[in-house]
């Protein structure tokens, strides 16, 4: 506290007196990373006693209200939150290629919001543009037919200046596309296949849900001091001695975590925001940034009854001096039942696409300034604006688009609306690219150094927006249009 204080009085003072001077401008932000340490206390072992709540699964739901709603946290406490039907965050929709989602948002809470599908590539007129807002105390009808790859996408608010908060005080949830082709994979299924929606939070002495960032914050991201799983606060959840599927979300506004098993254990990555990897990836540890997914199998059955396994956030290095300096527990696994496993991991999953014959690059680059008037956080040294076309796309086309983050100090979670893509290179930073980046995805996580390259097809006319997914960032402008024709 004392800490942020005193970086907070540095960072006004060299502002006012280094403007327009490179050294300064570095010196400034130095100073400021090094006060923006990971407030995440570690959590003890004994402290995961809560049952992880499983969201509500619906296949054909009808009705969104964005309103307040009841739930409990922490410690016991029911207190309001926002969410879209009962508790805190809405429900796992969970719908096939070629169905039709046909909903009404009604807009219960005191200020306008509206719900933007990330992960799904359908018209633009119900893509929660920032444009189109549903004012309080009206409705939208949302209505769109899927036409995509099997995968686990998400929805949210997407109103400018005010998508982190909303977010923050609930209102989120995922949406999976299943289709034919991933069924006959036979993945663990039911009470096997877990959501897992993971998210850092603040909170007031009441329980309420506190969202305020400081100018620092903006910048490094805003924190929390607890780290939820499905709105539950220290989770655990009893497993058998099997395979399980988990579907991840970083539902964050900014922290990335490094996600791992207590046990060290490998597991295994069948799929990424948008779709199923060719093949399952191995690994033992994998990033996700804010807005990612992660589809992925664990192996409980060589563990012995009554072991405790954790999914925990292993530090990390690399994504700016705030991010990653703390290790901590995400949700205990009890393995409390023994069963016959009888699920062999398959050799190969679906296969990928090649997205070649891409006519046109465009390379956008990141950037961080001290101009306080219109935000720091730019893109082509731009920030948001609704009434400007930034960039303009081909229908049909398929371009190369790059993210250059070379000069900057803090990771970007690049994401674009309307489209799934494939990621080519990444150039400087970690100079490579990791298993769960193998398959579909619509964010990116791009380091400091990083020069990131992604490929797409625009199949879908009209006015769309990418940004980066650290919400603070994306609230203070980080954000371009661009209109596909
Ligand atoms: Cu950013």
């Amino acid at each position: 506290m004392k800490n942020k204080k005193i970086n907070r009085r540095i960072f006004f003072q060299r502002l006012g007196v280094g403007v327009g001077s490179t050294y300064l401008l570095q010196n400034c932000m130095s100073n400021m990373n090094h006060g923006t340490s990971d407030p995440v206390p570690v959590a003890s072992d004994a402290t995961f006693k809560n049952i992880l709540k499983i969201p509500e699964t619906l296949s054909n739901p009808t009705t969104f209200i964005a309103q307040s709603v009841q739930d409990t946290i922490m410690d016991g406490k029911t207190v309001k939150y926002l969410g879209y039907r009962n508790g805190l965050l809405g429900p796992t929709i969970r719908m096939q290629k070629g169905s039709t989602f046909n909903a009404k948002l009604t807009n219960q809470l005191a200020e306008h919001t509206n719900i933007h599908w990330h992960g799904l590539v359908i018209p633009a007129d119900m893509d929660g543009h920032p444009d189109q807002m549903v004012m309080a105390n009206e409705s939208f009808n949302y209505r769109f037919t899927l036409n995509q790859q099997a995968g686990t996408n998400w929805y949210h608010p997407h109103v400018h200046g005010t998508t982190a908060k909303q977010v923050t005080q609930g209102l989120s949830g995922l949406f999976i596309v299943e289709t034919p082709e991933e069924k006959a994979l036979n993945l663990p299924s039911g009470t096997f296949e877990i959501p897992l929606v993971i998210q850092d939070k603040r909170f007031n002495t009441d329980g309420t849900i506190k969202y305020s960032p400081t100018m620092m914050e903006v910048m490094s991201g805003y924190l929390g001091d607890n780290i939820l799983v499905n709105g539950t606060a220290s989770p655990y959840l009893n497993v058998s001695t099997r395979f399980y599927r988990f579907r991840i979300l970083n539902g964050s506004t900014a922290r990335i975590y490094n996600l791992a098993l207590s046990n060290g254990a490998e597991f295994y990555i069948i799929g990424s925001d948008g779709g199923i990897l060719e093949k399952p990836e191995t690994v033992k540890e994998t990033l996700l940034g804010s807005g990612e997914r992660l589809d992925i199998l664990i192996d409980f059955s060589n563990i012995a009854i009554n072991t405790e396994v954790f999914l925990e956030s292993k530090t990390f290095s690399g994504m700016g001096t705030a991010q990653g300096t703390q290790a901590f527990k995400i949700l205990k696994f009890i393995v409390n039942k023994q069963e016959s496993n009888t699920f062999k991991l398959p050799a190969s999953l679906i296969p990928l696409p090649n997205l070649s014959g891409s006519n046109k690059k465009r390379s956008f680059s990141l950037t961080m300034t001290m101009n306080m008037s219109g935000g720091m956080h730019r893109i082509n040294n731009k920030v948001f604006s609704s009434q400007r076309i930034d960039e303009t796309v081909n229908l049909g086309s398929t371009e190369t688009w790059e993210f250059d983050n070379s000069t900057g100090d803090e990771p970007h979670p690049m994401h674009i609306h309307g489209v799934q893509f494939q990621v080519l290179s990444r150039i400087g930073g970690r100079n490579t690219l990791f298993p769960h980046e193998k398959g579909w995805k619509d964010t990116v996580l791009v380091a400091p150094k990083e020069k990131v390259q992604v490929i797409m097809k625009f199949e879908q006319k009209g006015k769309f927006v990418f940004h980066c997914h650290n919400l603070e960032h994306e609230d203070d402008g980080m954000m371009l249009n661009f209109e596909v024709k």
